[in-house]
């Protein structure tokens, strides 16, 4: 093999002392067995599914019926919604005005990212992602964009940083958000601290404005749009997870609820009482413009609370 095409050393799967290729449904992903922790990474969508620590569980919430099928999210995990968050109806029109289709949460949590780098050590997992949103995608969104997604994995938790350069000649106006899912034994009994006086929208009455007060409970369906860059903590019954954001000032909170829980694709219908999402993201006014040449970053560390 000529040396130009070989891959970097860093990418020799025979170079790595934690991380394998393997195959589940029919998705490509790495799969990381450290000493201190385990992990699982989807090339599809940048997707993490699993980060376990060592002697502990899934820190990350995913569905017993989530499907591993090309073009298909996959349901749990930390879908990467990009470039925009949500409905793209719901958007500055100037992230709107790109995007070709009615899907929600953009092209990136189903396009196959490039594995860029790996490194390995005896502390930590490094792991970065590349995607090219280029004239590929005009089907769907109209601009040029590259996103790098990196992750690393440690004792300290999971963290991960998508940084947004703009490849394009115009200022590129766009959304975003990791779109955590966490698991909690008792919806009722699990609260957000950290919130307690953000002003956030309420998607569920008609997007209107109103005003944290103390925790988050969840009492039923919960979609709202919070204005907050602050770390944040969601205490579970039997556990404390600390969300510290880097590069937003939006956090979405969601739980389906008994009644749209049905209407989810590959989501059982009492799951809602044992997940929750709490999404770091650049969501609704919290939008961002990038000039040509010029990158965002959007980071969360998932650590113990
Ligand atoms: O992040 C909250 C949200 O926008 C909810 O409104 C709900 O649609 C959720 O995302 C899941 O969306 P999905 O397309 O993954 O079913």
């Amino acid at each position: 093999m000529p040396e130009s095409s070989k891959p970097p050393l860093s990418l020799s799967p025979g170079q790595w002392s934690f991380i394998r290729w393997n195959t589940i449904g029919q998705l490509e992903a790495l799969e990381i067995h450290h000493p201190l922790f385990e992990a699982t990474l989807f090339l599809q969508g940048a997707h993490l599914t699993r980060f376990i620590p060592k002697s502990d569980e899934n820190w990350l919430w995913m569905s017993p019926t989530a499907r591993f099928e090309p073009g298909r999210a996959i349901r749990g995990g930390i879908p990467i919604c990009w470039p925009w968050f949500g409905d793209p109806a719901r958007n500055a029109p100037e992230v709107r005005k790109r995007i070709k289709t009615q899907g929600p949460h953009g092209l990136g949590r189903t396009a196959v990212w490039k594995l860029e780098d790996v490194c390995e050590s005896a502390h930590e997992v490094e792991i970065s992602l590349s995607l090219d949103a280029n004239q590929d995608f005009d089907n769907v969104w109209h601009g040029h964009a590259l996103a790098l997604l990196t992750f690393n994995f440690s004792v300290r938790g999971c963290q991960l940083a998508l940084t947004t350069t703009n490849l394009g000649s115009e200022p590129l106006a766009f959304s975003q958000a990791l779109h955590t899912y966490l698991p909690t034994s008792d919806i009722k009994g699990t609260r957000i601290l950290g919130l307690g006086f953000a002003h956030y929208i309420d998607t569920l009455k008609n997007w209107e404005y109103c005003t944290q007060d103390g925790p988050v409970y969840f009492d039923g369906e919960t979609d709202r749009i919070y204005e907050n860059g602050d770390p944040l903590t969601v205490v579970t019954p039997a556990t404390s997870r600390k969300l510290t954001a880097i590069g937003s000032d939006s956090t979405v909170v969601w739980n389906p609820g008994p009644k749209k829980a049905l209407k989810l694709s590959d989501f059982p219908d009492t799951a809602w009482q044992t997940m929750l999402c709490v999404e770091t993201a650049n969501a609704a006014s919290d939008y961002r413009v990038l000039n040509s040449g010029q990158s965002h970053t959007l980071g969360v560390l998932i650590g113990r609370g």
